[in-house]
């Protein structure tokens, strides 16, 4: 009986990954290696938080920032580290304050950031360690106009 639910459901789930509209989605979960995000394009919908859980496999530390977005209601986990937010910003380039959406993952770490988007747009998301972004560490954030 559960499995005959389960079995659409999970191609269905497939099927949509694989092609046509991209789902919006309120909970994304994103690799990160060197030098790349999986996946590196999500979409989302305008007015509904959304939380990214970033995954970091790579042997080295990788952030996810987006430079300008407008949001509101951005909070970032803990990611298990026992380590304060203000301790978080300050260790790392102090660049906190001039990006909108910004996370950095320590190697072997996850952390999660939360935010909803105020307006539909296209933008892009990448690493700022240096080398990373032109390496290839650059994503797509599509968001669409709430229903
Ligand atoms: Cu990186």
């Amino acid at each position: 009986m559960l499995k005959k639910i389960l079995v659409p459901a999970v191609l269905a789930v497939l099927l949509s990954a694989c092609g046509g509209a991209p789902a919006s989605k309120t909970a994304i979960n994103v690799e990160m290696t060197d030098f790349a995000y999986t996946p590196s394009s999500a979409t989302i919908t305008a007015g509904q938080p959304v939380t990214i859980t970033l995954e970091n496999k790579g042997l080295v530390e990788h952030d996810f920032v987006v430079s300008k977005i407008d949001v509101t209601d951005v909070s970032e986990g803990s990611g298990g580290m026992d380590m304060g937010h203000d301790m978080n910003n300050m260790g790392h380039d102090m660049g906190g304050a001039e990006y909108d959406l910004h996370v950095s993952i320590p190697s072997g770490e996850s952390n999660t950031i939360t935010f909803t988007s105020k307006s539909a747009g296209v933008y892009q998301f990448f690493c700022t360690v240096p080398g990373h972004k032109e390496a290839g560490m650059i994503g797509e954030l599509t968001i669409v106009e709430e229903n």
